[in-house]
């Protein structure tokens, strides 16, 4: 078989491309990778368990290819699952348990010439408590490398941090923060370019160290309607590292959430970044289709459920003017929150995500642990450390999580925004065949008015989640039908919208999504979790377009007054 290679010059190179592979059923720490024949090859990024040998089985997927370098080198991979190890001429350079995390791994690639890069990646379930992708999650746990990998040379000096924090969208101000390792010692400065300005800037460093605030020059400020972004170059020695960014500002004020001093109302879904053709290695393609297709229908923002979202998504929602709720791995966890090993990595992944992801404009809010034990006080613990992990990593951010356990929940004095994920005329409740307003109405109700008590009305409230399943094709007006996720979903639109406390909504779901014939909570049809608007291959169901209707004559009317 002719081996993939690449020869890495001077910079980054992306690994992207047709890989050597072949499945296995051992697991990874058994795994000898000098014994293997590898029979087969598999794209990356991409998810094994779509090719015919080992369609939607569970093992190890082990990927190879030929990089031609040499010396100290950075492997970056943005993101796998359910878990990795990595290779180089046989020998283990790093390992990751976290799923759709970006890691780096820094290593020597020996003698300049070709070498061999093996990347295993295994998809069975790990049913300890530690585990961070869970076998009950209402999700497929695809097994691949989701998301790019590339390589490159360690450099003299290397960034570990270029962070650009907007403080004052007007002015055009900005917090720059820098760190760099390597031959730093000497480094009593940096230049700053912003644009296709020149250096005009200084930033003093020490140790490789140094944040100031600065003006930039011309500034345009981000928004939906205009997602103006600037770029500023650190200049060392010979070194130049650049960042993106936008200029705009998140604040709170008496229940409402601003975004450059003007209160926002949100029209928006959660979207999982899946393909029933794809897992999670959605082509960037699809990934902007997606984006497009969403706009035209009004939205303005999409809740990233329930993982870190890949750089591709967030650079085309910078450049869109999609405002994001991004927010960490996990799903109903219950037991496990009290778990050391659960609650270290739940910390560590969600540090990592606020890092990756803190210069996009669009991600306007952070979220973690959605409807974890939110009523239990080991949950509670959780739910405050993750809360001070993302404050500590980015302060100028508001922090929430889609809560389920509803007026019985005692972690509401610990976030910024309240977010209820609720499913009424769906699970539980009536007997009801046919979609009942005023049911929906008084349910919502409940909510509305616990998040208005004097200890949380000043904080904005969103609904997270709420939906109904659609199969294509059923008519009955019953549940199921498309007619009656049309009627409630466009329902808890107008409510939400209308209803002056409520800052937003992110309805349940943008597109229909594999998971698995039983979850916990209820039957899936044909592995299916179908409350999606549109389907699996993004044909609309009526409710897309009936939702589409009551934002655009909601904004429609705002914009009359
Ligand atoms: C939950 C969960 C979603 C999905 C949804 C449903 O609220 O957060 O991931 O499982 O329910 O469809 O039931």
């Amino acid at each position: 078989m002719n081996t993939l290679s690449t020869s890495v010059g001077g910079s980054a190179a992306d690994l992207s491309g047709i890989w050597d592979f072949t499945f296995l059923k051992t697991p990874l720490d058994a795994l000898k990778v000098s014994k293997l024949r590898f029979d087969s090859c598999a794209a990356v990024p991409g998810c094994f368990d779509f090719l015919p040998q080992c369609r939607m089985l569970r093992g190890t997927g082990v990927y190879r290819r030929q990089v031609t370098c040499g010396g100290e080198m950075i492997l970056t991979s943005e993101g796998l699952g359910l878990r990795g190890a990595f290779f180089w001429d046989g020998k283990k350079i790093g390992s990751t348990e976290f799923p759709f995390t970006l890691e780096k791994f820094r290593f020597d690639a020996g003698a300049p010439g070709p070498h061999e890069l093996i990347i295993a990646v295994n998809n069975e379930f790990d049913d300890s408590p530690g585990s961070l992708f869970r076998r009950n999650y209402d999700f497929y746990a695809h097994g691949g490398i989701y998301r790019p990998v590339s390589i490159a040379p360690v450099q003299p000096i290397e960034l570990e941090t270029l962070q650009v924090i907007p403080l004052d969208a007007k002015k055009g101000e900005v917090e720059v923060t820098v760190v760099l390792t390597g031959k730093t010692a000497k480094l009593g400065s940096a230049a700053l370019r912003w644009d296709d300005g020149v250096f005009t800037d200084t930033l003093k460093l020490k140790n490789g160290r140094g944040k100031g605030v600065f003006r930039v020059p011309d500034p345009k400020v981000w928004s939906p309607e205009t997602p103006d972004l600037h770029t500023v170059t650190v200049k060392v020695k010979e070194q130049e590292f650049s960042a993106t960014f936008g200029i705009r500002v998140i604040t709170i004020s008496k229940g409402k959430l601003l975004l450059n001093g003007k209160a926002l109302k949100i029209a928006g879904t959660n979207r999982h970044d899946a393909h029933p053709d794809f897992g999670y290695a959605v082509p960037d393609e699809i990934r902007l289709r997606d984006l497009l297709t969403l706009k035209h229908q009004g939205f303005n923002c999409i809740r990233g459920c329930h993982y870190p979202q890949s750089g591709a998504f967030l650079d085309m929602c910078d450049r869109l003017g999609m405002m994001v709720w991004e927010e960490s791995l996990g799903w109903g966890n219950r037991a496990e929150v009290g778990d050391p090993l659960f609650r270290e990595r739940q910390i560590r992944q969600t540090a990592m995500m606020a890092r990756k992801s803190i210069n996009h404009p669009c991600v306007i809010m952070w979220g973690c642990l959605n409807e974890c034990a939110s009523e239990t006080p080991e949950g509670r613990e959780l739910v405050k450390m993750l809360i001070e992990t993302l404050h500590k990593a980015d302060p100028s951010r508001p922090v929430t999580f889609g809560s389920n356990r509803s007026t019985r929940d005692i972690c509401m004095d610990l976030v910024d925004i309240i977010s209820f994920n609720t499913y009424p005329c769906w699970y539980g409740g009536s007997e009801d065949q046919y979609f009942d307003k005023e049911g929906l109405y008084k349910s919502l109700q409940v909510l509305v008015d616990f998040a208005s008590t004097p200890e949380y009305k000043n904080k904005p409230l969103f609904i997270s989640e709420i939906g109904a399943e659609a199969i294509p094709g059923n008519h009955s007006g019953m549940r199921w039908s498309e007619e009656y996720q049309a009627s409630l979903l466009s329902e808890a639109m107008r409510y939400v919208l209308e209803s002056k406390r409520c800052t937003g909504i992110f309805l349940w779901q943008f597109c229909d999504i594999r998971t698995y014939i039983s979850c916990n909570c209820q039957s899936r049809p044909g592995g299916f979790n179908r409350k999606g608007m549109v389907e699996g291959n993004r044909n609309p169901k009526p409710s897309f377009r009936e939702v589409g209707k009551v934002i655009a004559e909601f904004f429609a009317k705002k914009a009359a007054k």
